[in-house]
């Protein structure tokens, strides 16, 4: 086994736990110390390799043949420890057996597939934000971001009536699951067999309601793009990344924009700006902050080698916010900017699959909000909710003006 002392002494070292409290709630300050360290470092503390500047993030995401996910996207090696759950077929897995999965996903999830959820969606979205206006203040958190997805993505997958409160806890144990067994992690694994036991029954066929991304999931198996076996294990990646990962996404933007007040007023005079608030909140504040990959190979990157079987840690919250690739006001939110071109969805084969959805679901609920909305303001301290992978609150308190 690789021990700390075995790494080489020339590449710049920081002694920090990246998965501790005290960074998750606040991660920028030590993004910026990996980044001016070096285009490659090491944190000796979990025996890592690790990348914070944006282009060498970015041309590792899209190296899929030298930094594999087929060893897993999380801390642990799959080559030498055993996953706390058969491995994602999508996530976790490289070409070539990657290649037809991900094709048969990007049937289901296509543009022209989500664009047939947009009248339902704008529905939904407008009815909330006429509710959350009328109150006048709320949770952006509670009363928004976990409101709004929760009541389109379930229908939209064709999942179950009953059991849906676990699809938020289901989130979020996956995703702290790719992180080191600190205690992020023990107590979300230590509760997880009835979450896990709902998640895998509402996998197979005749959990899900005929025209949902479930039940196109397994017609695709039915014309033999993929096989019946693969189908559940599909249906899992929707109901993994799909949820929390949209919730972290809404309660980032709406924290931005309640604390840039004068954002807001953008957003509200050019409703249709939502989209690009999105991005750049994305970009701001991302909520996938990092994702593991393994050297399947002597990797060189920037005059010095990672050695083949390394794991490696990819910080996207950190390229987003390069000052290198995004200026010296890298650390300023500003709906105006060109984020096009953030890491928040990944960048190359593993890029997002769901990106549509997520994309429609926040501009529809941010622009019916926009139009009712003058003013927008923090009304307490918000509170963030950690976890060794997402970053987020679990309370954003807003008082909202009415147009
Ligand atoms: C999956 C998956 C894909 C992306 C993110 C993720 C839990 C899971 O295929 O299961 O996070």
């Amino acid at each position: 086994m690789t021990t700390p002392t075995d790494l080489p002494a020339t590449l710049p070292s920081l002694p920090d736990d990246p998965f501790d409290a005290g960074v998750l709630t606040d991660p920028y300050p030590f993004h910026r110390r990996l980044r001016d360290a070096g285009p490659l470092a090491l944190l000796p503390r979990h025996n890592l390799h690790a990348m914070g500047r944006f282009d060498e993030v970015k041309a590792a995401l899209g190296d899929w043949a030298t930094f594999v996910s087929g060893r897993g996207a999380g801390l642990a090696d799959f080559a030498r420890d055993k996953p706390w759950r058969p491995p994602s077929l999508l996530l976790e897995a490289d070409p070539p057996a990657h290649t037809a999965v991900r094709s048969a996903m990007n049937g289901v999830l296509a543009p022209r597939e989500i664009r047939a959820l947009r009248a339902g969606f704008t529905q939904v979205a407008e009815e909330i934000a006429q509710h959350l206006v009328e109150r006048g203040a709320f949770d952006a958190v509670r009363d928004l971001a976990e409101v709004y997805p929760l009541r389109v993505f379930p229908d939209a997958v064709g999942l179950p009536a009953t059991g849906r409160e676990n699809l938020l806890p289901y989130g979020s144990l996956a995703f702290n699951a790719f992180g080191p067994d600190n205690e992020l992690r023990r107590a979300a694994l230590a509760s997880a067999a009835p979450v896990q036991d709902w998640i895998l029954a509402s996998c197979q066929r005749d959990a899900l309601a005929p025209g949902g991304f479930g039940a196109r999931i397994w017609a695709a198996a039915d014309r033999g793009d993929i096989t019946h076996e693969q189908a559940p294990m599909l249906v899992r990646s929707l109901l993994s990344a799909g949820v929390d990962t949209t919730v972290h996404g809404l309660a980032n933007t709406m924290y931005a924009l309640a604390s840039h007040p004068g954002q807001w007023e953008l957003l509200h005079e050019q409703p249709r700006l939502a989209a690009f608030a999105f991005d750049e909140a994305l970009r701001w504040e991302s909520p996938v902050q990092t994702f593991f990959r393994t050297t399947a190979r002597d990797a060189p990157v920037a005059g010095a080698v990672i050695p083949a079987g390394s794991k490696v840690l990819l910080f996207l919250g950190s390229a987003n916010r390069d000052p290198r690739r995004w200026g010296a006001d890298a650390d300023q939110f500003d709906v105006r900017r060109r984020a096009a071109g953030h890491v928040a969805f990944g960048m190359g084969i593993h890029q997002c699959v769901g990106q549509p959805l997520a994309r429609l679901e926040a501009e529809l609920v941010l622009a019916a909000l926009a139009r009712r909305v003058r003013r927008v303001e923090l009304a307490g301290t918000p509170v963030p909710r950690l976890n060794n992978t997402l970053k987020g609150w679990a309370s954003v308190p807003v008082r909202v003006e009415p147009a």
